[in-house]
């Protein structure tokens, strides 16, 4: 990777007081921040597209894209110019008013997606916990199912946000210890197998809600056929296939969304992270207006859910999405990302799926926890991280260029040796 290079201005204008160094600042954190998270020993202070600048000036290559929500890299020139001029317009009003930009927000998502209804959310976790309310409330209300009993058929190493609601139906112990007592009305069956989820819906069950492709389990890709067979039962039975796309959509795989590979349509879409273009949080729950038409007034709700800023944002974000650009690179450059990691395979690397510019791989963990490949990674100049034991996480902004992603692959090789 290019070597550590000082921009002229990297202490001066940041805008704030800071002037402490990365040691400084990780040693400030430790006694005023909660430890929910363990990060790398680096701290971010500029970026720009692909790259990200640390505060003595260090260049990494971010092959982590805020976990996918820097789809069109960091401070894409057309998002910070729609936050900009929305800034000096509007930024929140609630949604007991309308704003200007809400109707184009929700008229070119649902285009873009094939469907007919947007319920704005800010957060990940909200779109889910929505799509989970709007499910439960289409079963009594539509489906008939009897009042309290609705159930939601999920996969095993789920993964779909931290809310205590969510996490009652992760089968991470991680992620649940000490969180109960957890919501009933799901049921767990394991990722890629129609049998189970047959055997799992019944009259009771209002949706099957899973990832297309599973993101935090290590880029699981089911088989082929999997979420056509899911879309198939579903109808047959009876209840919604509800896809959460808040990882694999909007670009990631190489599709606008990660269900059109099969091809697949669901009866809702969670949609989060790339949304908000890496500048605010938004977050939807797109569906079929028979499902989203279930809620009336006062019947959920959010304070920032819609708001002007997040809606000129998403506009944007959904522009860039209209011309296939952000797909098509993805497709592309998956290629090169597919047979570089191909060629790394016996050479530390175990294993590997990847779809678009999105892979899990598996390292040798005779080389190392998946931590410590990161580490040595970004020693390289490249920032990534693991999932689980020695699987790391490749999610490159899809702006990357092809020298930039071979950087990345040659880096890996080299963390490897
Ligand atoms: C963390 C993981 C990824 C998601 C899917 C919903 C959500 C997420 C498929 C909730 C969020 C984030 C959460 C963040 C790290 C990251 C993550 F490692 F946690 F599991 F990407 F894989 N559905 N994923 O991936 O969205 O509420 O966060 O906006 O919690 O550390 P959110």
């Amino acid at each position: 990777m290019t070597a550590p290079v000082r921009t002229e201005d990297s202490q001066g204008d940041r805008g704030s007081r800071e002037t402490r160094g990365s040691q400084e600042l990780i040693r400030a954190e430790e006694p005023v921040l909660a430890h929910n998270y363990h990060p790398l020993p680096v701290v971010v202070a500029r970026a720009e597209g692909t790259w990200v600048e640390d505060v003595e000036g260090r260049r990494y290559l971010d092959m982590l894209a805020g976990y996918s929500a820097l789809n069109f890299g960091h401070r894409h020139p057309a998002l910070i110019e729609a936050a900009h001029r929305q800034l000096d317009r509007l930024t929140l009003t609630s949604r007991a008013f309308h704003n200007d930009r809400l109707a184009e927000f929700a008229e070119r998502l649902a285009a873009l997606t094939g469907m007919d209804m947007v319920l704005p959310m800010n957060t990940g976790a909200e779109a889910v916990e929505s799509g989970v309310k709007v499910a439960r409330k289409w079963a009594y209300d539509v489906k008939g199912v009897p009042a309290d009993r609705a159930t939601i058929v999920v996969a095993a190493d789920n993964f779909h946000g931290r809310t205590t609601t969510i996490v009652s139906f992760s089968t991470d112990e991680t992620a649940r210890a000490g969180f109960g007592p957890f919501t009933p009305g799901f049921r767990v069956v394991p990722y890629n197998d129609l049998a189970a989820m047959e055997a799992a819906v019944d009259e009771t069950t209002a949706a099957v809600l899973i990832e297309p492709i599973q993101g935090e389990a290590g880029v699981i890709i089911p088989d082929d056929g999997y979420l056509a067979g899911v879309r198939e039962l579903t109808r047959r039975k009876g209840c919604l296939f509800i896809a959460d796309e808040i990882q694999s959509g909007l670009g990631r795989t190489g599709r606008t969304l990660a269900v059109e590979h099969e091809p697949v349509v669901p009866d809702v879409l969670l949609l989060g992270k790339a949304l908000g273009g890496g500048i605010v949080p938004v977050s939807a729950v797109v569906g079929r207006r028979d499902v989203l038409g279930v809620l009336h007034p006062g019947e959920h709700g959010s304070t920032f859910g819609g708001n002007p800023l997040a809606a000129a944002v998403g506009t944007a974000v959904v522009e860039l999405l209209e011309t296939g650009e952000f797909q098509r690179r993805a497709a592309e450059l998956g290629v090169i990302l597919r047979a570089g990691l191909t060629g790394l395979v016996g050479k530390g690397v175990v294993g590997f799926r990847s779809r678009g510019l999105w892979a899990g791989v598996d390292i040798d963990p005779a080389l190392g926890t998946g931590r410590e490949i990161s580490e040595r990674l970004m020693r390289e100049g490249v920032l990534a991280k693991d999932t689980h034991g020695s699987t790391i996480r490749l999610a490159p902004p899809l702006t990357i260029t092809a020298e930039e992603l071979a950087g990345a692959l040659a880096a890996l090789e080299k963390a490897l040796g």
